[in-house]
């Protein structure tokens, strides 16, 4: 049986094979308390520093007249060295374990959604966004503050990845512009569970795993996450089809960022 706790995780041949049936799989204290402070405190400085210098298409907010409304920032591995080291660190090792293969360190996002201001994340499958030939792909969420249903915790529907893509069409929300088209049916309803998350955990998620979130409805609950998206070294990118979606994109975000 394999056991990679000296990686920090553990990931033995149950765990990987509920992964596999599942679509989503939980690794608690995959960081320490130590390591989420400092996540916290590079995010601040980030945030200070770096989101100053950077284009529009690296940072949204729910009101771009606002910046205490801050939602997501992109690609910060490719602006902030210590991200680069994160991205590549244990998540990259992790990736490695449960694709069974070299992995491309594609995106590594800040999910913040502000108590009362975070909008709901809409039902969706990440290989929709990926555009990949085969979908060999997974995204990490790791909590960066305890979350539950009230903060709006993240909420998959168990098995979903065994069932294909499915429909996708416009939201109108930042960020996640492609949602299920039918969500909602009764399979989705019966197999969707809130997973709830304390700081310094990690979820992991196949790529066609549907998942979703609610709004943020504490009073002064924070719900902050670092999202790490891995592709395997032998997924293909579909030029054609990622450039028909940067196009619909742009329109989509004019105005917005
Ligand atoms: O933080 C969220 O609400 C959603 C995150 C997500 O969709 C993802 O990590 O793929």
């Amino acid at each position: 049986m394999r056991n990679e706790k000296s990686n920090g995780f553990e990931l033995t041949s149950d765990r990987i094979s509920k992964y596999k049936e599942e679509g989503y799989l939980l690794f608690p204290s995959f960081l320490s308390q130590d390591e989420v402070q400092e996540c916290q405190k590079r995010i601040g400085n980030y945030i200070q520093k770096i989101v100053p210098e950077i284009p529009g298409t690296e940072v949204f907010y729910e009101d771009k007249n606002d910046d205490s409304s801050l939602k997501q920032l992109q690609r910060m591995h490719e602006h902030d060295p210590w991200f680069h080291q994160l991205f590549n660190g244990k998540p990259k090792q992790l990736a490695q374990e449960l694709l069974g293969n070299d992995v491309i360190t594609k995106n590594l996002q800040y999910f913040n959604k502000p108590p009362k201001i975070g909008a709901a994340t809409p039902p969706h499958q990440d290989g929709f966004y990926f555009k990949l030939d085969s979908p060999r792909a997974l995204t990490m969420w790791l909590a960066l503050n305890n979350t539950d249903e009230e903060n709006g915790c993240v909420r998959y529907v168990t098995g979903s990845h065994l069932k294909g893509m499915r429909e996708h069409s416009l939201t109108g929300t930042l960020g996640f512009s492609q949602g299920i088209s039918d969500y909602g049916n009764e399979d989705d309803r019966l197999n969707e569970v809130p997973v709830p998350a304390s700081k310094g955990d990690l979820i992991v998620h196949d790529s066609l795993t549907i998942h979703l979130a609610g709004k943020n409805l504490s009073e002064n609950r924070p719900r902050r996450a670092i999202g790490f998206i891995f592709y395997s070294s032998d997924a293909k990118e579909n030029s054609l089809e990622i450039n028909e979606y940067k196009e619909n994109l742009k329109s989509q975000q004019s105005g917005k960022i």
